[in-house]
């Protein structure tokens, strides 16, 4: 099953987002994520300039070669943009595989091991009486567990708070990359959000009891010593995860935020290979799994990854906001579907611009994710209203401290 063409599609239908589209021979097609927000025309130079004519009269059928082969011919290995780019190419081949066999791509995985899969949602607010209307506005949605942000008192920009105007003048919704040429600047100041991270879950907890799961994102903002604080003065209210709570390079970090809290640990959403998740999983210093498909080489090594974590209990808990394309978030639906150490997906709504250029198959039912059962991944795209919604340059923002220092955002 030859492929005779790979093409890239760079589209903005309310964010931007990076496609690539592979045909075979015989007509079959498969499309992958390849977006990295912020440096989308990188990856899409990648593609285009880089990979696209090496796939050209390859055999779309392995799967594995072809990942092997872009990713140890390159030399230089590893990073975001080579990742993404390998994780398109990825997804691709497997919508195809799962087109020709007529098959859902969870069925070639393995089939599926649960019925549905278990989604938390983004409640935020920029004080209490916000937060819980957001809170209950997911309830009513069928959240089970559900993702809190606020806003810190004297910090004038909180990254994950939705309601809150930005320092752009903007509104975080679904995206806070802000459209222009250069990232907006935002504040920060951890003492005074370990100050008042506690004091909003204990409001929490009081409001709507111990049952719910909540989750936290501490965006890579802590020093180890202050996320290890920030871990056990929320211990009361028995988080489901504490998501990146120092920045992601160091995994050293985690083993003394270990040696202080039993809070549930996430990580690995800027992860791009098994090797960055070696030492987490391997002394446990994690509990979840927090790669996406589109940035970690795809639906391959993101099933590889979650079969090792599997010999430590470690379950996954994949990225998924807006920035991952439908496709790449169908990819890691499919593998959280397979695989069976499921733990929790990540689920943002795209916007009705978003849906209009991917057309999804997936569902979400009663706090429950499916795939679907379309063969491939389950997503179309379409290439006409791509066109009608092109490249719009944006950035995420970054933080600077009181005295002017750049700071993790
Ligand atoms: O800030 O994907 O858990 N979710 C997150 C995301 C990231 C964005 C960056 O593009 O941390 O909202
Ligand atoms: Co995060």
């Amino acid at each position: 099953m030859k492929i005779i063409k790979a093409e890239v599609f760079v589209t903005s239908p309310s964010r931007n987002f990076v496609t690539l589209k592979v045909t075979t021979e015989s007509g079959l097609v498969g499309i992958g994520d390849a977006t990295v927000n912020g440096r989308e025309l990188a990856v899409a130079s990648y593609l285009k300039d880089h990979v696209a004519q090496l796939l050209i009269g390859k055999d779309a059928h392995r799967i594995e070669d072809t990942w092997q082969f872009l990713y140890r011919s390159s030399y230089w290995r590893r990073g975001p943009i080579t990742m993404a780019a390998i994780a398109a190419v990825d997804m691709a081949l497997w919508d195809i595989k799962g087109k020709a066999a007529n098959m859902p791509v969870y069925q070639l995985l393995g089939g599926a091991s649960r019925n549905g899969l278990r989604a938390y949602g983004h409640a935020s607010g920029t004080d209490t009486e916000q937060l819980f209307d957001s809170i209950r506005e997911h309830l009513e949605l069928g959240y089970k567990s559900i993702r809190v942000q606020t806003a810190v008192p004297g910090i004038k920009a909180v990254y994950g708070v939705a309601a809150q105007t930005q320092a752009s003048g903007e509104r975080y919704d679904y995206e806070p990359a802000g459209r222009g040429a250069f990232p907006q600047e935002e504040d920060w100041d951890t003492r005074a959000y370990l100050r008042h991270l506690p004091t909003v879950f204990e409001a929490v907890r009081n409001e709507f009891g111990p049952e719910i799961p909540l989750l936290h994102d501490g965006h890579h903002r802590m020093t180890p010593i202050q996320a290890a604080k920030l871990g056990k003065s929320l211990e009361p209210y028995d988080l489901f995860w504490l998501e990146d709570c120092t920045p992601g390079e160091n995994q050293e970090a985690l083993r003394l935020v270990r040696q202080h809290t039993t809070t549930p640990i996430a990580i690995g959403e800027v992860f791009n290979t098994i090797y960055d998740f070696q030492s987490l999983i391997k002394e446990q210093l994690i509990d979840y799994v927090r790669a996406a498909s589109t940035h970690f080489g795809g639906i391959s090594p993101l099933k590889k990854v979650m079969d090792y974590a599997a010999q430590y209990q470690v379950k996954s808990g994949f990225h998924g906001p807006t920035d991952i394309s439908p496709v790449g978030f169908a990819a890691q639906l499919h593998v959280g579907l397979a695989i069976h150490n499921y733990g929790i997906q990540e689920y943002m709504q795209h916007s009705d611009a978003t849906n209009t250029v991917f057309e999804q198959s997936m569902t979400f039912k009663d706090g429950y994710l499916h795939p679907g059962d379309k063969p491939g991944l389950g997503v179309e795209f379409n290439e006409e209203a791509a066109l009608s919604y092109p490249y719009q340059q944006a950035y995420l923002p970054y933080n600077r401290l009181i005295d002017g220092t750049v700071h993790d955002w």
